[in-house]
This record gives structure tokens, C-alpha cells and sequence, in this order.
């Protein structure tokens, strides 16, 4: 079946320089390759082409002033990849990496990721190359107006909406809110991740963490393994990594580890949450500070390591988490991961994991969870919070974790069963790509050609 190649070559010409989108779709493709010996009605249906060309793309330019009077100018995306199930629904993306490719492979992503939650949600992602590190209060607030000045004729609470996703947390979120609220005077649910005051719903900011720590379960029980007493790596040190460390205390496991962009911090004691979250979420400094107040601890600076080898994957540990950024595990890492003796992979972040090391955990078949199902706990209760604002309802967390927990356990099952119709039943990367794809691609084949 040549559709792989000729697609890529494809998207290549017409796409130029969007590496890590073209690594996402090869994925998917090769993966989708037993579905279409089977079914080669969605071939004919020409699904392929149609569901790597995102539906509508949006540019523009965000100016703003800084707080030394200059003005600034960023580049800023959102892009409406697919909207077969729902409205188009994923987060928004500020840090200085960002490209239209960044922002296209994490729209393609979340199609399948969506896909996967059960839930009536298509995919999108948006971003800019702006990174609130190092800006003011008033400065992060100036941009976030003038982004939403041009995002909000694009979004709307039944069309697209946003949420956040690395740079865009509370603080990011209250100013969009606000100024889109400024702009039409209306009251909506046009963002999730809001603020608990004002439509947000409980457990939203925890849900990307704790719903990787509930697939990690799921994987371990599928093989009569626990999480308690297993020692984990964490990488990142933002969102999704203090929400995965805090459920692995609760449930009795060790986090040793996280990482930020300057380097890795390993206490052997365990993490202190209390002081990484004063470090990360009050202060927003380098973790380098955690070791004033922690004597076992050590901090391996990034440039310790050679540009493909990760500090935080050469610590003994049993368990591993990524949830600091893409390709943050390159296949060296996989290796020391195998030799170190990890039999569990699950990711909090996306596409953490290069395509080399990907096939180093299917080969090894050690239990791993791909992000696009392990992190589908913050879009899913994304939808919960859209559900609650549809009713004017608060649900209680008690109510939201047992919905999330039934996702995830959901989200693993239908990997686990597909990986098994096919033939390869440890493949979840396997799994999860022919479980979200047929659910859209079956979705667009009802809706006809639009
Ligand atoms: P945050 O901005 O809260 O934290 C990101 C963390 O990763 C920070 O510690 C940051 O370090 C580190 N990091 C980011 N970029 C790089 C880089 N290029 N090199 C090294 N370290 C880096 O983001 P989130 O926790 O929200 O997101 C983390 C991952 O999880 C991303 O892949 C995101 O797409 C994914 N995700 C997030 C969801 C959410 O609900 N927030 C949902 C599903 C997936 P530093 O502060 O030094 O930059
Ligand atoms: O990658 C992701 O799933 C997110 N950043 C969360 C998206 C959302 O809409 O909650």
C-alpha cells in the first residue's frame, strides 16, 4: 500500500518544514495500515487525504506593548483541524518553539485523542511563539487581549474551544476570558481550564496528571501489577507533571523526579509537592531553588548531557511519566529506560517520545501508553467543564473524578481490545490510533462529502 509514502511526500510539497506533524501523521498512517487490508472502504472514501489537511487555518499577528513602552509583535495560530464529532476542541499553546508545524501536529493529535474520549469533541489546537517566562503580569495580560482581539470572531462555545497547554495556564486563561467577554459582553463557555469563580470546572487543572497516573493503573492491572511501592520518573514541572507527581504520592508510589527547561531534579526522598508547587505555580522559578530547602536532592543541569541523552531517563526507577514537551525521549533514553528495567511507560505530554523510542517500547512490549490516550484526562473533563456551563451546573470533584476515571478505564479498554482485533494485543500505540481514527473516519463517511 503505497498511501503511506505518497501521503507523507504529499504534505511534505504542500506543506514544507513541519517535521513534527509529518512525524505525528507516519505514525498514524502506519499504524492505520492492518485497518485498511481489512476495510478498504475508507481508501476508497479517500478518508486519508481528507484527515491530514486540517479544515480551516488561521494566522495573525498579535501586537502588544511591552512594559519598557516597545511595541512587540508574535505570531499567533489556531487551527480547526477536524470537526466530525464536535466542535473543534484542544489547547492553546505560548512558548518561544512554536511554529504553524508545532501547531498542526498538536491539532492532529488531538483528533484521534478526542476521539478516543468517547466524548462529542473534534480536534483543534492554537498557539503563538510568545512565552510568558520572564514577562510581567502586565505584560502576559497586554498579550493575551491582543490575542483574543483576533481569536474570538474564530471561537464560540457550540464551534471551537480552546483550553491551555504549555505557557497558558490560570493566569493566561482569566485574561482571555476576560477580554473576550470585554469584546462581545457575552458570558460563555469559550474556554475550559477556567477559573473555579467563573465556570471552571473542579478537577480540570488536575485531570491531565491524575489521568495519566489512571492509565498507568489500568496498564498495570491488565498485568497484575500495582502502582504501590514503585518508584517513578517524572519529566516537566508544569501542569501535567505536578498533578501526575501528587496521584503517585496519594496512591502510594515514589516520584523521584521532574525536569524543567534548565535541567533534571532528582530527590531520592521522594519530590516535596508542597515546595514544587510554591516553586512553580507561586513563584514561577527554576527548580535549581528546590535544593536551598532539600539536602538529599541534586539537580543535573541540561547541559551536563549530550543533545540526545536525558537526564531523567538514566535514574533507576520503575516507572516512567514524560510530561514536560515533544520528543523530550529519544531512543538512547528508550534504551537506558529498558536496561534500567521500566516496564511502564505512560505519557503526559505529547508525542514525548521520538518514533525510534516508540518502537523500542512496542518491541520490548512493556506496558506503554501513547499520549494521545494516556493525556486525554484534561480534554475529557475540558468537555466535562462545557457540559457543566451547557446546564449553569457545579459538579462536585467526587463526581468529576469518578467520570474521568471511567473515561480512562474506557480509553484503555478500547486500546487494549482494538491492539487485540488486531492481532498484536501489547500494541496500544496500535490500539489507540485505529480506535480514534475509525470513530471519525466512520463519522466522516456518514456526513458525505463537506
Ligand atoms: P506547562 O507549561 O505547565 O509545563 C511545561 C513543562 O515542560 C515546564 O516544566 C517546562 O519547563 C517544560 N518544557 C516545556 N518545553 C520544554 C522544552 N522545549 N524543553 C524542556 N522542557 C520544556 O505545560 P503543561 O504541563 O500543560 O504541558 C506539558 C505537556 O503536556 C505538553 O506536551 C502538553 O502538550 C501536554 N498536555 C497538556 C495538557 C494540559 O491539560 N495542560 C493536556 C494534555 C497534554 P520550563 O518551565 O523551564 O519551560
Ligand atoms: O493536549 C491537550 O489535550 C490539551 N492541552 C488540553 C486540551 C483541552 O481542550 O482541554
Amino acid at each position: 500500500m503505497p498511501y503511506v509514502r505518497d501521503t507523507l511526500n504529499n504534505l511534505k510539497q504542500s506543506s514544507p518544514a513541519q517535521t513534527e506533524f509529518y512525524q505525528a501523521a507516519e505514525e498514524v498512517l502506519e499504524c492505520l495500515r492492518p485497518l485498511f487490508q481489512r476495510c478498504p472502504h475508507y481508501l476508497e472514501h479517500n478518508i486519508i487525504e481528507r484527515i491530514v489537511e486540517p479544515e480551516r487555518q488561521i494566522m495573525f499577528r498579535i501586537c502588544w506593548t511591552d512594559d519598557n513602552g516597545k511595541v512587540q509583535v508574535n505570531k499567533g495560530y489556531r487551527v480547526q483541524f477536524n470537526s466530525a464529532l464536535g466542535p473543534y476542541k484542544g489547547g492553546l499553546r505560548f512558548h518561544s518553539s512554536v511554529t504553524s508545524g508545532t501547531i498542526k501536529f498538536l491539532g492532529f493529535e488531538q483528533i484521534f485523542k478526542n476521539a478516543l474520549t468517547g466524548l462529542s469533541i473534534g480536534g483543534g489546537k492554537g498557539g503563538s511563539n510568545f512565552d510568558p517566562k520572564g514577562r510581567s503580569d502586565g505584560e502576559v495580560m497586554r498579550f493575551c487581549q491582543a490575542y483574543m482581539t483576533e481569536l474570538y470572531r474564530y471561537i464560540g462555545s457550540t464551534t471551537d474551544v480552546p483550553a491551555g497547554d504549555i505557557g497558558v495556564g490560570p493566569r493566561e486563561i482569566g485574561y482571555l476570558y476576560g477580554q473576550y467577554k470585554r469584546i462581545t459582553g457575552r458570558y460563555e463557555g469559550i474556554l475550559t481550564g477556567k477559573g473555579l469563580n467563573w465556570g471552571g470546572s473542579i478537577g480540570r487543572k488536575e485531570a491531565t496528571g491524575y489521568g495519566a497516573v489512571y492509565f498507568a493503573q489500568n496498564m498495570l492491572t491488565a498485568r497484575a501489577e500495582t502502582l504501590q511501592g514503585k518508584t517513578c520518573l517524572v519529566s516537566g514541572a508544569g501542569n501535567v507533571a505536578i498533578y501526575t507527581i501528587e496521584k503517585l504520592i496519594e496512591l502510594g508510589a515514589k516520584p523521584i523526579t521532574c525536569s524543567d527547561s534548565g535541567g533534571t531534579l532528582h530527590d531520592p526522598d521522594g519530590i516535596d509537592l508542597a515546595l514544587l508547587k510554591e516553586l512553580k505555580e507561586v513563584q514561577r522559578t527554576s527548580l535549581q531553588d528546590y535544593l536551598k530547602t532539600r539536602d538529599n536532592a541534586h539537580y543535573i543541569t541540561a547541559d551536563e548531557y549530550p543533545a540526545d541523552d536525558h537526564a531523567v531517563w538514566r535514574i533507576n526507577a520503575d516507572i516512567a511519566f514524560p510530561c514536560a514537551t515533544q520528543n523530550e525521549l529519544t531512543a538512547a533514553d528508550a534504551d537506558a529506560l529498558l536496561k534500567n528495567g521500566i516496564n511502564c511507560v505512560s505519557e503526559g505530554a505529547n508525542m514525548p517520545s521520538t518514533t525510534d523510542a516508540v518502537n523500542c517500547f512496542i518491541n520490548a512490549k512493556i506496558a506503554y501508553g501513547p499520549g494521545k490516550a494516556a493525556n486525554a484526562g484534561g480534554v475529557a473533563t475540558s468537555q466535562l467543564e462545557m457540559a457543566q456551563n451547557s446546564s449553569m451546573e457545579q459538579w462536585s470533584l467526587e463526581k468529576v473524578d469518578e467520570k474521568l476515571k471511567a473515561i480512562m478505564a474506557n480509553i484503555h479498554q478500547q486500546c487494549a481490545d482494538t491492539a487485540a482485533e488486531f492481532d498484536d494485543p501489547t500494541n496500544l500505540v496500535l490500539g489507540a490510533n485505529i480506535a480514534g481514527f475509525r470513530r471519525v473516519a466512520d463519522t466522516m463517511i456518514e456526513h458525505g462529502v463537506v
